[in-house]
């Protein structure tokens, strides 16, 4: 899948100019698959390439429930604030599936799922979260500055808007050098009200840099999500992608919440790229306990069987498992479309717990980096 992305970057880049590119600004979306080689993407989306999605949101869902145990259960674990991934699973993973491996990738104070998505051992990216020395950054990162520089993810930044410009900067060098990679950046809804976001915006346009942004609008109520306008209580434009559209750069809104329609339009910006940078929305619906940079588990970890019947789920998530639950609609889509039986999904759901279980056994039992290290590392 991923080498015919590449070959399919290669061959769109070939037949389109920049001047062609500039005249076809418009929404792109599922609706808007335009030839031959977009639709082939989506044929792509096999059977496998289903549950292994799906294996990947669960372990994110799962992995960021020991983060909330973290912080629950110690005391001194996690002392300030953390932020959860979760009910943005399908974003992170469906972006990630359409990244080939020499892409670069930023992102945010909610980098933990995005590190995983693009496929981070669970145990490493814990073990960073507390600090310890076999963190994916020895411990130096923690919670807010998560990075894979194996995986391409270079930067975390936990300043609203601050990857953006870097991830500009890095598509720019990517244009220099020539070849098909991108530079994706993940960024909340609150990112466009930062100037740096702008910068990073008019000059991917200005210059065509081969960046995707991805804006994580989290606060969108259930109804807005699949087109229509979202209520957005700080920006004066009530649809964000208005914001990119009127640098001239291609922009599209899309449920984020439906893996299928953010793979969709994740894996035709990918490809579509080559002419210049692109913009998605991906509309999600906040998860009810998320509380400010903190987060409960008021019935306890995610059941899997919520995905079936809803009125099991504690009656602060009972709606938003039925409308808002990315893990649980392509958990539902799959068993309905009969390619999946529930035990086989509630098999995969423990062979993930176990796997997150292990994790967080193997983050505690990592020391802390030595002391008279510390100075390692650093510029001069
Ligand atoms: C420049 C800056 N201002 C304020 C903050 C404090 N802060 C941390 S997260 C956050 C909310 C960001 O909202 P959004 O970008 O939509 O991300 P979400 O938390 O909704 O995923 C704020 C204001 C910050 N980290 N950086
Ligand atoms: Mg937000």
């Amino acid at each position: 899948m991923i080498a015919r992305l590449e070959g399919l970057r290669g061959a769109v880049r070939a037949a389109r100019t920049r001047d062609e590119w500039a005249a076809s600004i418009r929404p792109l979306g599922p609706l808007a698959i335009e030839s031959r080689a977009e639709k082939t993407i989506m044929e792509g989306l096999s059977t496998a390439s289903l549950s292994e999605s799906l294996r990947r949101m669960l372990l994110i869902r799962r992995v960021e429930e020991q983060v909330i145990h973290f912080a629950s259960d110690y005391s001194d674990l996690l002392t300030g604030n953390y932020h959860v991934y979760i009910g943005q699973e399908a974003t992170g993973v469906a972006v990630c599936r359409a990244l080939a491996p020499g892409d670069l990738m930023f992102t945010t104070h909610r980098n933990h799922g995005h590190l995983i998505a693009r496929g981070a051992e669970p145990g490493r990216v814990l073990a960073e979260i507390i600090g310890r020395v076999d963190g994916c950054n020895r411990g130096r990162g923690g919670i807010f500055h998560v990075a894979a520089p194996e995986l391409g993810v270079l930067h975390t930044s936990a300043i609203v808007g601050g990857a953006v410009p870097l991830a500009a900067g890095a598509a720019l060098a990517l244009k220099r050098r020539g070849g098909s990679a991108v530079s994706a950046v993940f960024f909340g809804d609150g990112s466009l009200e930062e100037g740096a976001t702008y910068e990073g915006l008019a000059l991917a346009s200005l210059w065509q840099l081969p960046v995707l942004f991805v804006c994580e609008h989290n606060g969108a109520a259930p109804e807005s999500r699949s087109g229509g306008e979202a209520a957005t209580g700080s920006h004066p434009s009530r649809t964000l992608s208005d914001f990119p559209s009127s640098l001239g750069i291609t922009s599209n809104v899309v449920d984020g919440v439906n893996f299928r329609a953010v793979y969709a339009a994740a894996a035709v910006a990918s490809v579509r790229i080559g002419g210049g940078p692109v913009f998605l929305e991906a509309r999600t619906t906040g998860w009810p306990v998320n509380r400010g940079g903190a987060a409960v588990l008021p019935g306890g970890d995610f059941n899997l069987g919520w995905a079936w019947n809803p009125s099991d789920a504690p009656p602060e998530l009972q709606a938003w498992t039925v409308e808002s639950d990315p893990v649980a609609r392509l958990a539902n889509e799959m068993v309905s479309s009969a390619a999946f039986s529930r035990a086989e999904l509630d098999a995969l759901d423990r062979e993930v717990s176990e796997h997150s279980t292990a994790a967080a056994r193997f983050a505690l039992a990592s020391p802390w980096p030595a002391p008279e290290r510390a100075l390692q590392h650093v510029f001069p």
